[in-house]
């Protein structure tokens, strides 16, 4: 598999997910702004829709969509847990967190990255985005590990991943303690430290 990624962009969910299943993937980076891969191959024609994250399966098919790629890195190694099996209430459960992270709080950070955004619209993203993390805040208030319990699974890589970029965009989150607190938690698993110095998005220990 060879994973199509952009340092530090949503992609990271499921490159730590590849490294927490312990699968073997190569990696490329893409420059989404030039739509060019670092071979130089023309994007668009390799992703027509021109985001990352896309996976090049091992028969060379190109996959794509942020909580897809979750599911099916989980699927390949079971063992791992990264997510419950397919039919069951946790599966549910999971699926359901995974497509409220994607389009409520991913897509929430989508205008901040506007560099053109006005204050009051920024405003308003914020807003809506701390409304978001105020549902995750309060999940987490029974003392859970992680999102679904006392198992890292696609979700937590998920949220992690987006939730880092409230630094580079100044989204003050310390009212979230215990989203605060999940970050850390994640930040310090060594697939996550190994994706990050690999994507340069930090130096090795
Ligand atoms: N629907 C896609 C959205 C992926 C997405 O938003 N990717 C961003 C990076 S986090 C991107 O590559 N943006 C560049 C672009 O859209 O041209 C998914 O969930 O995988």
């Amino acid at each position: 598999m060879k994973l199509y990624y952009a340092p530090g962009a949503c992609s990271l969910a499921t490159h730590i997910l590849l490294r927490e299943a312990g699968l073997p993937f190569d990696l490329e980076k893409v420059d989404i702004r030039g739509k060019t891969t670092e071979h130089g191959e023309d994007w668009m024609t390799i992703n027509p829709k021109g985001y990352v994250p896309a996976l090049r399966l091992d028969d060379g098919d190109v996959v794509t969509e942020n909580v897809v790629l979750h599911g099916y890195v989980a699927d390949q190694k079971p063992e791992a847990k990264l997510a419950p099996a397919h039919g069951t209430k946790a599966r549910l459960k999971q699926d359901e967190l995974a497509v409220f992270i994607s389009t409520e709080i991913h897509k929430g950070y989508s205008p901040l990255f506007n560099p053109a955004i006005t204050d009051d619209a920024r405003k308003a993203a914020i807003d809506r985005l701390k409304g978001r993390y105020t549902l995750v805040e309060k999940l987490l208030s029974d003392g859970r590990t992680y999102l679904t319990g006392d198992q890292f699974t696609t979700v937590d890589a998920y949220l992690f991943t987006v939730t880092n970029w409230s630094n580079s965009l100044k989204v003050d989150l310390s009212g979230f303690p215990n989203v605060m607190a999940l970050q850390k938690r994640i930040a310090a698993r060594p697939a996550v430290q190994a994706s990050m110095v690999a994507e340069g998005l930090i130096k090795a220990a």
